[in-house]
């Protein structure tokens, strides 16, 4: 058997009317804003991996640290033979840094970016011969549903990167939850969660010198120029990103340089000189805060790591068996 024919991919993945309508609803609103799930297609994933390896964007370099640092005590903690599921895994990324201790049975990432999540899966055979991957290319915000071909074993959701930030607190209690089902009585979840800290760190990893995560940012409107028929002139969008300290939460906008309006196939939408477009929070968390978030979607705290520089933290949390 090669690598290759060990990859099941299942397509369940959103439609472009679902885009289209998420668009349409997302501008018509005031403030306008557009779901954050809309950055990675193709190129936002790639952009997204090169914001990654950006000097101020230390979420990611941290968390890896972090998880190669404690991969042994992970893995003593939750043991081998566990079905191993990554919502929103469609790099496999860090993913690599757990099999060895881990040894799941199988692994299932899910992902919107089918492109992405395919490529990724197949590089990850070739890594990891003896693993059996299920790809689910799905909308894990709408629906998480166990391809029907995986194997049994105690599940282990894998979350990194703090993508709950991009939930505000209710939806991420909601998500948990959702979660804690998927896994079920017994199950873990392993999940990276970025701490409150400096604004000027903070502000630095969101709008970094190189023009990265503005490209990132308006990469949403010329995706939508692109699969949906706008006509976004990229040249009078600006890029923001400012942290809201009472919410606790990076926000990134696209705001208008000037009165335009623009059009959508049929719709037309006018935006004011100066009016934004809300298209990311990024909610931060103390451990405190966030163990209370988890412990109110049904879990219960194992362990915690934070970095010397308290940078970003890593969660295991479980199921009551
Ligand atoms: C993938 C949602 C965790 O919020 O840090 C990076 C996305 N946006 N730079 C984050 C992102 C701008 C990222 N998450």
């Amino acid at each position: 058997m090669n690598n290759a024919s060990k990859i099941e991919f299942h397509d369940l993945h959103t439609t472009r009317d679902e885009f289209l309508s998420d668009v349409i609803n997302g501008l018509r609103q005031r403030p306008a804003s557009i779901p954050p799930k809309y950055f990675y297609d193709a190129k936002g994933s790639k952009l997204f991996d090169a914001i990654t390896e950006l000097a101020e964007y230390y979420p990611t370099r941290s968390e890896i640290a972090l998880l190669k640092q404690h991969a042994d005590e992970i893995a003593g903690e939750v043991g081998t033979g566990s079905l191993l599921v990554e919502p929103g895994g469609g790099s496999c990324a860090k993913v690599h840094i757990l099999l060895k201790g881990l040894k799941p049975c199988a692994y299932v990432p899910m992902d919107i970016s089918k492109d992405h999540l395919q490529m990724a899966a197949q590089e990850l055979a070739a890594q990891f011969p003896w693993l059996e991957i299920h790809a689910a290319c799905t909308d894990f915000t709408r629906e998480m549903k166990m391809p029907p071909s995986a194997p049994q074993g105690t599940k282990v959701a894998f979350f990194p990167g703090s993508s709950i930030g991009n939930f505000d607190p209710a939806g991420a209690v909601a998500f948990l939850q959702s979660i804690a089902t998927l896994v079920g009585p017994g199950g873990y979840l392993l999940i990276g969660v970025d701490l409150k800290k400096d604004k000027k760190i903070l502000e630095a990893a969101y709008d970094d010198a190189a023009g990265v995560t503005a490209q990132f940012n308006l990469n949403l409107l010329a995706r939508i120029n692109r699969e949906l028929g706008g006509n976004f002139d990229l040249a009078q969008w600006q890029h923001l990103a400012l942290y809201n300290e009472a919410l606790g939460r990076i926000e990134m906008h696209l705001r208008s340089r000037c009165q335009q309006t623009v059009k959508i196939g049929s719709e037309s939408f006018d935006f004011a000189q100066d009016e934004t477009i809300h298209s990311e929070n990024s909610y931060k968390y103390s451990v405190e805060e966030f163990n209370a978030l988890a412990t109110q979607a049904g879990f219960v705290s194992q362990q915690v790591w934070v970095d010397d520089k308290q940078l970003f933290s890593i969660h295991l949390f479980r199921v009551k068996p």
